[in-house]
């Protein structure tokens, strides 16, 4: 594989309306989990990429699976939980703000992942272990288990990359800054957003930010600056990539992991910095113009015509 990763996925309900939810009556069911996303944005873009968690021996199970295994991403490491229910959560749409998230995902068939339950030889032989600060938050079992995968790749020459995806409804920062440090100090890739990074080392600038994760061990960080673009480093670079502008912007949730593939794709691909920066910024541009956490990830020819670099066809 060219990158497994592995974390809670969840059906997202989300809103026909705008509006506080009591007044919604419909929603349209779809997928959402930061690592999935990732996942599938990376298989749409062309890579062999593997996915794995645990989900309930319950029907919203069952429709994860489809959908992710659709998607062309490999599955066969998915656990089944016969006690716990897969997890769930609602969009609230305000036109104003970003949405608000209400998460139905405590003691989850996920969160009940435990470290014997992961595939050694799985994980050995992937070239990026992809995690993300959410995993962290969710239990003991789930942190247990990201640091027992974080072992394996380390042992086994297998890069990882890091997303803090600090999720302050699933703890409190107090408890979420030290573990996210500790995890951080074993990346080699780090992708935090700035805002993250404030909450993280309280640094604002994106140089010093950078330079603060690669004396924390990181050979490689990408800083997120949201719709400005980002600002890559490693020990031999650092360039500021300007973000693409979007007319529409559809739903911001899910952009950040668009980046992640976007980026993780030029790593694979062994792109120079600058590009693999160009790329995550488009895919995260891109994932921002269709409403769902990750429908609108697009293809590499997509990316391709989107960041100018070849020319669309429509008919
Ligand atoms: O990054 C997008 C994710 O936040 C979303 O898909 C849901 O995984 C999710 C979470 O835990 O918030």
């Amino acid at each position: 594989m060219d990158l497994i990763t592995f974390g809670e996925s969840m059906v997202l309900f989300n809103p026909d309306l705008t509006g506080p939810l009591r007044y919604v009556n419909n929603f349209r069911k779809s997928l959402a989990g930061a690592e999935s996303n990732v996942a599938i944005g990376l298989s749409r873009l062309g890579h062999k990429v593997g996915w794995f968690s645990k989900l309930g021996n319950d029907e919203f199970g069952r429709y994860i699976l489809s959908v992710i295994r659709g998607e062309g991403v490999d599955v066969s490491n998915v656990v089944t939980d016969i006690k716990n229910p897969t997890g769930i959560l609602f969009k609230e749409r305000f036109s104003h703000v970003n949405p608000n998230v209400y998460y139905y995902r405590k003691h989850s068939a996920a969160s009940n992942l435990m470290p014997e339950e992961l595939n050694e030889e799985y994980i050995k032989n992937a070239k990026i272990l992809h995690i993300t600060g959410i995993s962290l938050a969710l239990s003991e079992k789930m942190r247990k288990s990201v640091f027992k995968a974080i072992k394996i790749a380390k042992d086994n020459g297998v890069l990882i990359s890091f997303d803090p995806n600090i999720r302050l409804k699933l703890w409190p920062l107090e408890e979420a800054v030290p573990v996210i440090l500790e995890v951080a100090r074993l990346s080699d890739i780090i992708l935090p957003g700035v805002d993250e990074a404030e909450l993280l080392i309280g640094l604002k600038d994106p140089e010093g930010i950078a330079k603060a994760f690669i004396e924390m061990g990181c050979s490689t960080v990408a800083v997120k600056l949201g719709k400005d673009g980002c600002y890559v480093s490693n020990k031999e670079e650092s360039h500021f990539v300007p973000g693409y502008k979007v007319e529409k912007v559809e739903d911001t949730v899910g952009a950040g992991d668009g980046f992640a593939a976007g980026f993780l794709s030029g790593v694979i691909r062994e792109l120079k910095l600058f590009e693999c920066a160009e790329y995550a910024n488009g895919v995260g541009a891109m994932a921002t113009l269709v409403s769902g956490d990750m429908e609108g990830l697009p293809t590499w020819q997509q990316l391709m015509e989107f960041t100018g670099k070849a020319k669309h066809i429509d008919r």
